[in-house]
């Protein structure tokens, strides 16, 4: 019988490769942090979980991983007990408005939740290792064999601004519809993408209508959705939603906020999505009930990990709302997570958004891979991948060396460095 006792937790902050993509708050930083979380057992078995790095999540992390040891991995529900135990400094949560910004409101409880959901993503690891089965078993088993991811287009400069120390990219530069198609052939021909998401809010709509137009002309019948993270009014939405209505398959947070969604709804035939309005189960009743939003879009961290992801997959089911999973800046540990849970999830009829391709760097001894658009759901024990301990020393060297001006990501001081007017802009920006 395994001994599934937790004995060491190890945490390892690590900063990782990130190209000039923008978004309406700023630009990528050229490092964003990320934080890898491994569980040990007394048997020896090591599971990998990943969620947010920056300070804030560390310091929530650190005592969170004191109180796992002597627990078991098999302890899921527990993970929220320790959770509960965990403080959180207040007024640190209020100054995360910068970023969070961009993945809906940022409580305590949320902060905590990210915290967790890297615990128990390496808990599920461990077990499933402990135990012989893949995650998705555990998870009560695949109802697929590959989940299907869309491509996830950026405006991006050709490389960070100059005497920025950062990684090359091979993307170059999309600012303009023909940048956007062109980086779309390249996710398809790269990983064959069927699917495209623009990131917007980024130039004036009339723009970013213009490139989804020549999405729609260079890819017939190719699923579109464009995300403007809130940065339009109701008006705006609704017009964009008019001019674009025939080529969507959605349009993601258009405008901040559920009563706004839940007008611009009222006003178009376009589904809405979100990974915004809806981002905690206290938030569901009200967008639900005003029918502001079609689909939700799963972040498996904020939402607290891959069980809580299918107990808001069976809600969603529940009112006839669509689900599926957007992203952040994340490397493999969490793009196999992402892939056990959706396997596992049998209203899931959008493809996931992924950044994965994005990121040149892992900590991973081989690579997930994208075939067709889409990932094979691993069988192997636990998450089915290997950490590569070389290529952690060497992030979390780089996240050691820095001076703390990349530890804690912030969209809007990476792009005044190239624009020093620059502020956080106020929303709605259109
Ligand atoms: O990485 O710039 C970005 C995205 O805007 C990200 O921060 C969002 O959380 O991808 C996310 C989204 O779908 O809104
Ligand atoms: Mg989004």
């Amino acid at each position: 019988m395994a001994n599934l006792t937790v004995t060491d937790v190890r945490l390892t902050p690590i900063l990782v490769a990130d190209p000039p993509l923008l978004n309406t708050q700023g630009v990528h930083q050229p490092y964003t942090p990320r934080l890898i979380v491994e569980v040990v057992t007394a048997d020896g078995v090591t599971g990998v979980g990943e969620t947010y790095g920056d300070t804030k999540y560390l310091e929530l992390a650190r005592p969170f991983a004191e109180k796992l040891k002597g627990r078991q991995v098999s302890d899921l529900n527990g993970l929220f007990a320790v959770a509960d135990e965990v403080a959180v400094d207040a007024s640190r949560v209020s100054e995360a408005v910068d970023v969070g910004g961009l993945r809906g409101v940022q409580t305590a409880d949320k902060l905590r939740l990210s915290v967790l959901s890297g615990f128990e993503v390496a808990c599920l690891d461990a077990l499933g290792k402990s135990l012989g089965l893949p995650v998705h078993a555990l998870l009560g088993g695949k109802v697929r064999d590959a989940v299907e991811y869309s491509a996830y287009l950026f405006y991006k400069w050709a490389e960070h601004p100059a005497g920025v120390r950062s990684e090359q990219d091979d993307w170059g530069a999309a600012l303009d519809p023909a940048g956007v198609v062109e980086q779309a052939r390249k996710f398809k021909e790269r990983y064959g993408f069927s699917s495209f998401k623009l990131k917007g809010g980024v130039f004036p709509p009339d723009e970013e209508i213009a490139a989804v137009r020549a999405l729609a002309q260079a890819f017939p019948g190719h699923p579109l959705r464009l995300d403007p993270n809130g940065a339009w009014s109701v008006g705006t939405s609704v017009k964009v939603a008019e001019e674009l209505g025939d080529v969507l398959e959605y349009l993601e947070d258009p405008a901040l906020g559920t009563p706004a969604m839940a007008e611009v709804a009222e006003r178009t035939g376009v589904p809405l999505a979100t990974n915004m309005c809806v981002t905690t189960f206290a938030e569901i009743k009200e967008a639900f009930t005003q029918g502001a939003v079609q689909v939700v879009l799963s972040d498996h961290h904020y939402w607290g990990g891959l069980r809580n992801t299918q107990q808001l997959a069976a809600i969603c089911r529940t009112f006839g709302v669509g689900v599926s999973m957007h992203s952040n800046t994340h490397l493999g540990i969490s793009l196999a997570a992402m892939t056990h849970v959706a396997a596992t999830v049998p209203n899931l009829h959008h493809a996931c958004d992924s950044h994965y391709p994005w990121q040149s760097e892992d900590v991973l001894t081989e690579r997930l891979v994208f075939e067709n658009g889409s990932v094979r759901v691993p069988d192997a024990p636990g998450l089915g991948v290997e950490l590569d301990r070389d290529r952690l020393a060497l992030l979390h060297r780089r996240w050691l060396d820095d001076d703390g001006t990349l530890r804690d990501r912030d969209d809007a001081a990476a792009m005044r460095i190239a624009d020093p007017e620059w502020a956080t802009p106020a929303m709605p920006r259109w």
